[in-house]
């Protein structure tokens, strides 16, 4: 069956992240990005604003039973969008690569999409919202291409970086679920797939 989804593929490992280059192919790209452009009209890109009361340069929204949310009392996973309705579902073109790469037993209860225009950038900080450390996070780039950069499990441990191409997928778990990570900047232009331009990430997460 052709998924376009590469089977046993070859991962790149960045200090413990496994990095699947061009995991989606073209075709398989856009699809994802119609099932998202969807979840998008029904669940609307907001600016999440900091503890610190400073708007976030990526815009998010969320597909599942939660969404990440943050505002002036904290970070936090939420059931519904901040306009009160539910989440819509995660797309089944979303959990084929979960199943493919993570398990088929249980799926992930939130699928955070991340857009970040051309001057958007997410500084380095560890994902530690979720109850249970041992189901990894995978995560999905589309569009422009973005300087990743990975630490150790503290501030101050050395990072080191690598771009993030349209359909590369990645995989943090084991020690790499805890380390510090950021998004440096994009190459604007590195991509035609968002006719908008700009970048969105997909981070899949098992939350409870
Ligand atoms: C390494 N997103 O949403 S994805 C986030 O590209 C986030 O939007 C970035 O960091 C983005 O929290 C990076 C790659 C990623 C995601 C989760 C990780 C790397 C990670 C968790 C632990 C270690
Ligand atoms: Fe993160």
């Amino acid at each position: 069956m052709k998924t376009g989804l590469s089977a046993g593929a070859r991962a790149l490992n960045l200090r413990g992240v496994l990095i699947y280059p061009a995991y989606l192919d073209p075709p398989a790209q856009a699809a994802l990005l119609a099932d998202l452009r969807a979840v998008i009209a029904a669940a609307p890109l907001f600016a999440p604003v900091t503890p610190g009361a400073k708007p976030m340069s990526v815009r998010m929204t969320a597909a599942g039973r939660y969404g990440w949310f943050s505002d002036r009392a904290g970070y936090r996973y939420i059931p519904t969008h901040p306009d009160g309705q539910p989440w819509p579902a995660i797309p089944e073109t979303v959990l084929a690569v979960w199943r493919a790469l993570v398990s088929a037993e249980r799926m992930p209860d939130c699928c955070l999409v991340n857009y970040y225009g051309e001057a958007a950038r997410m500084g380095l900080h560890q994902d530690r919202d979720e109850a249970d450390f041992a189901w990894p996070v995978l995560s999905i780039s589309l569009g422009d291409a973005a300087l990743f950069r990975v630490g150790g499990t503290a501030r101050r441990d050395p990072t080191e970086s690598h771009w993030l191409g349209s359909g590369d997928v990645a995989i943090l778990g084991g020690p790499a679920r805890l380390a510090y990570h950021g998004i440096d900047r994009l190459r604007p232009g590195s991509s035609r797939l968002l006719a908008e331009g700009g970048r969105i990430n997909l981070t899949l997460r098992v939350v409870d």
